[in-house]
């Protein structure tokens, strides 16, 4: 039988663990690429390319730069079973009114939609992924709820190699 007393400890420790819950980060699955040798993970789903983006970074990756046809085919054929649209790391940048990869890395791949990017309504400036077929529409950051992204790290797992990304990433730019 719960006390009066008991209960309260309860409550005290619910109180306690419920704001550590909500601060936790989001746990990953990385999968590693033979082909870049980088490793790679979906975000949390019903997320804005803003958040995704957000979320890549505080992960110690950017949102997936994809340098080539093969790379494409790569990322394509890891998530296309989770039938959620994903974010990838390509948004126009306004000043060039060019597409810019998260990486800093140069334009040398796309596999845009026919017709796309178009920026319907004027607000699309976030490159998603078809999960059933790999290529690419432009969207609003918000314009549909069920997005997830996916992330791309270069093999780090200690700060002494997120820093190295952050050279690599200076170079670039
Ligand atoms: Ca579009």
């Amino acid at each position: 039988m719960f006390s009066m007393k008991r209960s309260l400890a309860l409550l005290a420790i619910l109180a306690l663990a419920i704001p550590c819950m909500a601060a936790a980060a989001p746990s990953y699955t990385w999968t590693y690429s033979p082909l870049t040798g980088n490793y790679y993970a979906p975000t949390p789903v019903n997320v804005t390319w803003t958040e995704a983006r957000a979320l890549a970074i505080d992960a110690g990756g950017y949102l997936a730069c994809i340098g080539s046809a093969e790379e494409n085919d790569w990322v394509f054929e890891t998530y296309r079973g989770m039938s959620i649209h994903w974010w990838i790391g390509f948004s126009l940048n306004h000043n060039s009114q060019a597409y810019e990869w998260e990486s800093g890395e140069p334009v040398v791949y796309t596999n845009w939609q026919p017709g796309e990017p178009n920026n319907l309504g004027g607000s699309q400036f976030y490159a998603v992924m078809d999960y059933r077929r790999g290529d690419w529409d432009d969207e609003g950051n918000d314009q549909y709820p069920e997005r997830m992204g996916i992330i791309e790290r270069i093999g780090a797992t200690t700060s002494t190699e997120k820093s190295s990304w952050g050279s690599v990433k200076t170079l670039f730019r």
